[in-house]
């Protein structure tokens, strides 16, 4: 059975804004799409949690949302999509370090497999990780969902947000009290249709059953709907191409010691290493000074490089760094990148 998780970052857009503009923190935030008719026509794309007390979410109408804030300190924000996208592909590229396979499904979701870390158990705990390290490069949360199938995975994501992580062992017995609207791909009219037989939680799609379902919807969507329903679902996390690999991660102590610090260098490469599923002709160092500016240094090699042409190319880039920054280091990373296929040698090169 593969392990797959979902993960959603939590009121995206707007906490996004809030990281910038931490004078928003405690006041109810809402990222507009201003049609430009109007001052206020346009839709709301999100609100952070504090707005969403006051019942407004994505898809009001923002005369509605500014009438349901009126008492409040509101702040209106227009959408910064472009910047938004750039971040999401950040975080993106952050978590594909840590799993076999990432699907990005929207601008702040991905499904991911992660079936080679072999249990839930560990599974979860690679996924605190993942969390603890979006926190650190971004300041943002993000809910996180362990199931065997993307559809549970993606239910649970959303059942413990914001800042969650859900991991699902049994599936049948998670859903059967959740409402039907929790199924992905149940739109508004099929769940109407299901209300007017008395179907209101997920259990009850399995005590209808799968023929009266096909009535209803038809084979393919009520077959489909019945085995989400019931847990099943076998579609595959579609893998998306690396472009780069990296592992990052903060030193015991702030330190300017070549060797230690190579050391720490030395244990990414080995981590970014065994995930590398092609050779590579890249390699960076990933530094981080005490005051958090970020640098990193670059060498590329005509073919994959030995153990030993990384670690002699680290301590020259590293000495050389050191060299000219007086900077203590807090944080060290390895990357590879310019990936390659090893092509197999044709009978002619032999002879
Ligand atoms: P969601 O993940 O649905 O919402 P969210 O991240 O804001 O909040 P949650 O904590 O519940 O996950 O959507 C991701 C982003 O997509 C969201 O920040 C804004 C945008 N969006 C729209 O622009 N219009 C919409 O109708 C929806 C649903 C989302
Ligand atoms: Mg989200």
């Amino acid at each position: 059975m593969p392990i797959i998780m979902h993960v959603d970052m939590d009121s995206f857009f707007a906490s996004v804004e809030i990281n910038e503009k931490p004078e928003l923190l405690e006041k109810p935030l809402v990222i507009c799409v201003y049609s430009g008719r109007d001052e206020d026509s346009g839709a709301v794309a999100t609100a952070n949690y504090i707005a969403r007390k006051y019942g407004v979410g994505s898809g009001l109408p923002i005369k509605f949302a500014k009438k349901m804030l009126v008492k409040t300190d509101a702040v209106f924000l227009p959408l910064r999509k472009d910047y938004y996208q750039d971040i999401s592909t950040k975080i993106m590229r952050l978590i594909e370090n840590y799993v076999d396979e990432l699907e990005i499904a929207s601008i702040d979701e991905a499904y991911c497999d992660m079936s080679s870390t072999k249990s839930f158990d560990e599974a979860g705990k690679l996924s605190m990780q993942i969390k603890e390290e979006i926190k650190k490069e971004f300041g943002l949360r993000c809910s996180i969902g362990i199931a065997n199938t993307k559809v549970v995975a993606k239910i649970a994501s959303d059942f413990n947000k914001p800042d969650g992580l859900t991991i699902v062992e049994d599936a049948v017995d998670f859903l059967s009290d959740l409402p039907i609207r929790k199924i992905g791909g149940l739109g508004p009219k099929a769940q109407e249709k299901l209300r007017e037989f008395g179907i209101e939680k997920i259990s009850d799609i399995r005590t209808f059953g799968k023929s009266k379902m096909c009535n209803l919807f038809g084979e393919t969507l009520g077959t489909k709907l019945f085995e989400y329903a019931n847990g099943i679902d076998d579609r595959k996390v579609l893998p998306h191409e690396k472009k780069q690999l990296h592992r990052i991660f903060t030193l015991s102590e702030d330190s300017r010691d070549i060797r230690f610090i190579h050391d720490n260098i030395m244990i990414a490469y080995g981590m970014v290493r065994d995930r590398a599923k092609k050779q590579f002709k890249t390699i960076s160092l990933i530094l981080v000074s005490d005051n958090l500016s970020t640098h990193t240094k670059s060498k590329t090699f005509d073919t994959m490089p030995s153990e030993k042409q990384v670690s002699d190319a680290t301590s020259r880039l590293l000495s050389s760094f050191l060299e000219k920054n007086n900077d203590k280091l807090r944080r060290v990373g390895f990357g590879i990148s310019n990936f390659y296929e090893q092509k197999e040698k044709s009978l002619s090169e032999y002879t």
